[in-house]
């Protein structure tokens, strides 16, 4: 089999205003479960996020509360953005901070990198700006508030909020020169998913691009233009090199972090769809004037929504992940929002559309079928997962090894596709019909008579094949129940190095025991609606 390219993915770095909902948590676990896979599969991974630190967003909030910005991102990564990678189980390879030395020193070689070759030249920036967003905004992106405190008034469409007039001597990026390659790259298939989100990108570049502002001198928090100490880079710019700046690009020349950038570069990138125009214009137009490779891919996801409106702080209709998790642990957390959302829409949140699917899929779909299988092999074979090799299977033993394969291959052609729900959904075929399959193979009454013997190891080895291959497949989903699964299965090693490509040959040969809890236990439906409080 030909290698296949490294994979690295990354989320947003988020801005650490304030502490990270379950908006955020969603793009991590997404990022995560992808990452999870390839990894599982044997590809070179990498997994980045991370904090954005620098700004007028971050700088007010700092001031409102007394302390240094500084002071205040160190205090909200480490009390906040760094627990939330724990709360949702999320694997990350690095993190990256916008004020670590090593970003800092990247961004100013990319910036005067730009300015010796020519694309940067000094300015005047004469409009409107949105704080909340961090964004120059057009006329046309502001809409006039029909009610509350700024009735009457241009608000942000996004924040409700007035914008900022600006007028500043700023430094331009002459990002208007790459609008005919933007819009030979988006012909490309796959560089912008979904299909919603390409269109909205298209038409925008070709109602005609205007240079970048990339630099802010009315404050200083921010890393310093190099030929202009009196500027500040303009935050998205100092945002958006992160990914490269963590993999090692402005590393020295031939030293090992360098080489990492050279074999890592490009990447994956997953975002929200609100700010994939960045990612889809202004960054691409960044590499290209740097002589760089653009990402491979820029998924923009839909939103999170809580009664009907896109969940955020500033709206107070904000939900912090730990308000799921507390209740229902993180594998559900992980499983609910991958499933229930089709990955590239928008979705309603709901706490009852999450504990019926709690109730219905995990606790009494897959967390049932893990324990009944491994009770029934410690019970009736001493814990030995019966050999069939010479044994003769039946039509319904072989139509769920068909159904191993199907979810197996399934899914893998759905990650590729980041399609993580069809993912889920295509092993969830498995669940499904080996329930059913149990249910109707009755292996208890197999068990009461000698002469089914052969019958039931028939059965009992068909149902831990595929409870083995739940547990790879859906290691990357569920990774705490999946390891717990595999214990109790006698797996060798850890379940997050077995091969999730080829989870459908796994037949095992270590001792079974039960599982010493239900992996989804019973949670009373009254704590379940409204957890915390909430
Ligand atoms: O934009 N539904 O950071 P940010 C789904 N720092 N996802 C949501 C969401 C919701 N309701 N709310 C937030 C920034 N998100 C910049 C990014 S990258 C170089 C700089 C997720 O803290 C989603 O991924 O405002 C969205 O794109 C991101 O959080 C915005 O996070």
């Amino acid at each position: 089999m030909p290698a296949r390219d490294p994979f690295y993915i990354a989320t947003p770095i988020f801005y650490v205003n304030d502490v990270p909902h379950i908006g955020h948590a969603y793009t991590e676990v997404s990022a995560d479960a992808l990452a999870r896979w390839h990894r599982q599969g044997g590809d070179d991974t990498w997994l980045l996020t991370g904090t954005d630190e620098h700004g007028e967003k971050i700088l007010r909030t700092a001031r409102a509360n007394g302390v240094t910005p500084k002071e205040w991102t160190d205090k909200l990564v480490e009390s906040a953005w760094t627990p939330l990678l724990e709360t949702v189980d999320i694997a990350n390879d690095d993190f990256i901070r916008t004020t670590d030395e090593r970003h800092e020193v990247a961004v100013t070689r990319f910036i005067q990198k730009l300015y010796d070759d020519g694309h940067i030249y000094a300015g005047e920036y004469e409009g409107y700006y949105c704080v909340g967003c961090e964004e120059y905004k057009q006329k046309d992106d502001l809409v006039e508030a029909t009610e509350g405190e700024f009735a009457g008034q241009l608000v942000c469409a996004i924040h409700s909020r007035p914008v900022e007039i600006l007028k500043e001597k700023n430094y331009f990026f002459r990002m208007s020169a790459f609008q005919d390659r933007l819009l030979a790259l988006y012909e490309q298939a796959d560089f912008i998913q979904p299909e919603s989100v390409r269109n909205e990108i298209v038409s925008f570049v070709r109602q005609g691009l205007s240079d970048l502002s990339i630099s802010r001198s009315s404050f200083d928090w921010g890393i310093r233009v190099p030929w202009d100490e009196s500027h500040v880079i303009y935050v998205w710019v100092d945002a958006l090199l992160n990914y490269i700046s963590a993999i090692g690009y402005g590393a020295e020349p031939g030293s090992a972090e360098n080489e990492e950038f050279a074999r890592r570069w490009p990447a994956v990138q997953l975002v929200g769809k609100d700010i994939a125009r960045f990612h889809a214009v202004i960054w691409p137009a960044m590499l290209m004037a740097a002589d760089l490779p653009v990402p491979k891919r820029v998924f923009g996801h839909g939103w999170l929504l809580v009664g009907g409106e896109k969940m955020s702080k500033s709206k107070l209709t904000g939900i912090a992940p730990h308000q799921i998790t507390d209740t229902f642990g993180s594998d559900a957390f992980r499983y609910y929002f991958l499933r229930a959302i089709t990955f590239g829409q928008d979705g309603s949140f709901s706490w009852e559309d999450l504990s019926a699917r709690y109730q219905a899929e995990l606790a009494n779909g897959f967390g049932n079928l893990a324990s009944r299988v491994t009770a029934m092999i410690t019970r009736y074979r001493d814990g030995r997962i019966p050999d069939v090799s010479t044994v003769e299977l039946a039509e319904a033993d072989g139509a769920i090894l068909a159904t191993i394969e199907r979810a197996n291959a399934g899914a893998d052609t759905a990650i590729d596709r980041l399609a993580l729900g069809e993912a889920l959904a295509a092993i969830w075929e498995l669940v499904d019909e080996l329930n059913g399959y149990i249910t109707e193979q009755e292996p208890w009454a197999l068990s009461k008579d000698e002469a089914n013997a052969e019958r039931l190891d028939a059965v009992l080895a068909t149902a831990a094949r595929g409870v083995g291959a739940l547990a790879v497949l859906l290691s990357p989903f569920t990774p705490k129940a999946s390891a717990k699964l595999w214990a109790a299965l006698g797996g060798e090693g850890a379940v997050q190095d077995a091969d999730v490509r080829d989870a459908a040959n796994w037949r095992g040969s270590g001792q079974v025991t039960p599982l010493e809890s239900p992996l989804f236990p019973r949670i009373e439906v009254e704590a379940a609606s409204a957890p915390g409080g909430a």
